[in-house]
Order: structure tokens, then C-alpha cells, then sequence
């Protein structure tokens, strides 16, 4: 039986779902989990379905989070997404579940749950609910398509990432025709911006620095971090908007987050490989877009030299 049609008939099967996704919620972990909430609802009226872990409040747009108790472990099924490894899940411990479903776009990490739908070509897990739904007899509805479609819009950086295949866009087309949402009003919800977060973008690019081998690189301390009133969070993400700059074929932000006491790095790139690096510096992610946590300023000074090699191999290379 095809496995959309097996997550299906678990999702008949129980009458409580709680979902449950990555820390460090983003626009796609929140989008897919929230969305297919709302898309079981929609088919199953009658069903508790619960989605779970730290809310972020710059993305509470997307819509709100359920508070997750013990007794929710008992009779429910766990449909996780996102998430590739079992450390990074958030607000539940995935084995204490008795039947877990996992659906992720991410390289496998860790196999943790009975289900797994393991799909690295897929722009997003978001995208992978819309799939899952398409295939199955779940009904979409106006407030779940806008949540997926805010998902697919994050993790694609609005189609213009090389994974945003014809598959993207004919899901999405489908979505559209089927539902008719507003997306202007999505796109004002995820990307309206302040002059002061503009004024944040400029310190960025006034001061980042680019090697020989078109790595750009900036460190941000707490003093700078003060000064410019703003979180570690937020700088980092600036990472998103550098995509297009000639002079860099991969660039990283790394900053002091103060409440772990460590360096949190973001990684771009537009051609080489950055996830390997990432995986060596405590971090990972996707082949174009990573994240690692260092120690200090000066892991992350070894960080940008390997990260320098890199870029040059691909620079020699094309
Ligand atoms: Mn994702």
C-alpha cells in the first residue's frame, strides 16, 4: 500500500493526534504542522488533534499552539514533522508514544518512528502534507492551504531555491485552484518589515567581510548586538536576504546567544557544500542552507577557514 494511504488510515484510526515538530520553529515546521491540524479537523470533526512545542512569536501570524500534557501520550498517535533527528523534537518525547509517524525533507538522521516518509527532494515538509493530502481522502480547507503555502513560501524563499521543483509548483497550483487564497496577504504576513530590521540589514552588509574566495563572513558580538537593540534570533535570520550579492558564493552570520552561552552560526551558500562543514562544527542541515553552534569566536575564526576551502574547491571547480 502506498504510504500516504497507510498514514491515512492512522489517522482514521485514532481519535487523538498530537503534532509535533523541530525546535526553533520556523515558517515551514509551524505551516505543516498547523496546516494539517487543520486539514485532519476539516476531514475528522470529531478528533483531538493537538500541536505542540515553543511557540515563536514572530510567527504567531501562522496561527496558535496546544498546551501538551502526560495524559496525551496514552492511546495517541505522534505525526512529527520536520524534524530528522529525535533531539531536536519539540515539547514531547517521541518514545513514549505507542505509534509515531515521522514525514521530513530533511537527510535522514535518525530513524525514530514506525512510519517514515523521508523525501529530500521535496522543497519542504510542508509541501509533503500537501502531497499526503492530494493522495489521500483529507480535505483541504481555506486555513490549512494558507498555512501550507506559508511553509512551501519559507523554506523555498518565495520559489527561488533550486528545490522548488515542478512538483512545487504543481501542488501549489492545485492548492491555489482548489481554495483561491489570498496570497498577497500571506507574503504582507511573512515578509512586511520594519525600517529598524532594514536599518539591521545594513549593518549587515556594511560590515561583513568577503575573502579571496567569495565567503562572506560577519561575527556579532553581545556589545554589537546591544547596540543595535536587537537578538540573536533576529540577526542570524538576516542570512535569508543576502542571497543575490555578486561578490559571495556562500556567507555566514555568527552571533552570541547569550542564553546558551555559545555562538550561533547561519550558513548560505549558492554552490558549495556547506552541510558538511555545519556537521563538524555541532550543526547541520540542507546542502545550501545550515546552522552550527560554537563555542567561541575563535571556533568560529576556524569555522570561516574551512568554510574559505570550500568555497575556493568550488570556485576551481566551475
Ligand atoms: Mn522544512
Amino acid at each position: 500500500m502506498n504510504v500516504y494511504k497507510r498514514i491515512y488510515r492512522e489517522i482514521k484510526k485514532y481519535q487523538t493526534i498530537v503534532i509535533a515538530r523541530h525546535i526553533g520553529a520556523d515558517p515551514d515546521a509551524l505551516g505543516s504542522t498547523l496546516g494539517l491540524k487543520d486539514v485532519i479537523l476539516n476531514t475528522f470533526p470529531n478528533k483531538k488533534v493537538y500541536t505542540v512545542g515553543t511557540p515563536a512569536s514572530k510567527h504567531k501570524y501562522i496561527g496558535q499552539l496546544d498546551t501538551f500534557d502526560e495524559s496525551m501520550y496514552n492511546n495517541s498517535l505522534l505525526i512529527v514533522l520536520d524534524t530528522p533527528d529525535i533531539k531536536r523534537v519539540d515539547g514531547v518525547d517521541p518514545l513514549k508514544f505507542s505509534k509515531k509517524i515521522k514525514i521530513d525533507h530533511h537527510p535522514l538522521v535518525d530513524k525514530y518512528c514506525d512510519i517514515e516518509v523521508i523525501d529530500t527532494s521535496s522543497s519542504s515538509a510542508s509541501q509533503l502534507i500537501l502531497e499526503l493530502v492530494f493522495s489521500t481522502k483529507l480535505k483541504l480547507n481555506k486555513s490549512g492551504a494558507e498555512k501550507l503555502f506559508t511553509g512551501i513560501v519559507g523554506d523555498t524563499n518565495r520559489f527561488l531555491f533550486y528545490y522548488s521543483s515542478y512538483r512545487t509548483f504543481y501542488l501549489v497550483s492545485r492548492l491555489l485552484k482548489e481554495t483561491n487564497i489570498d496570497i498577497t496577504k500571506v507574503y504582507e504576513s511573512m515578509y512586511l518589515k520594519s525600517i529598524e530590521d532594514k536599518k539591521l540589514q545594513s549593518y549587515i552588509v556594511n560590515n561583513i567581510k568577503i575573502t579571496d574566495y567569495s565567503l562572506g563572513y560577519i561575527m556579532i558580538n553581545q556589545d554589537i548586538l546591544d547596540e543595535l537593540n536587537t537578538d540573536v534570533a533576529t540577526i542570524t535570520n538576516i542570512v535569508n536576504d543576502l542571497t543575490y550579492i555578486k561578490e559571495m558564493v556562500a556567507w555566514v552570520i555568527f552571533a552570541y546567544d547569550k542564553a546558551n552561552n555559545n555562538i550561533r552560526a547561519s550558513i548560505r551558500s549558492r554552490g558549495p557544500i556547506i552541510n558538511e562543514i555545519a556537521s563538524k562544527y555541532n550543526g547541520g542541515g540542507h546542502i545550501y542552507a545550515s546552522g552550527a553552534r560554537l563555542d567561541n569566536f575563535d571556533e568560529a575564526l576556524k569555522m570561516v577557514e574551512d568554510l574559505n576551502d570550500v568555497c575556493k574547491t568550488y570556485l576551481d571547480k566551475i
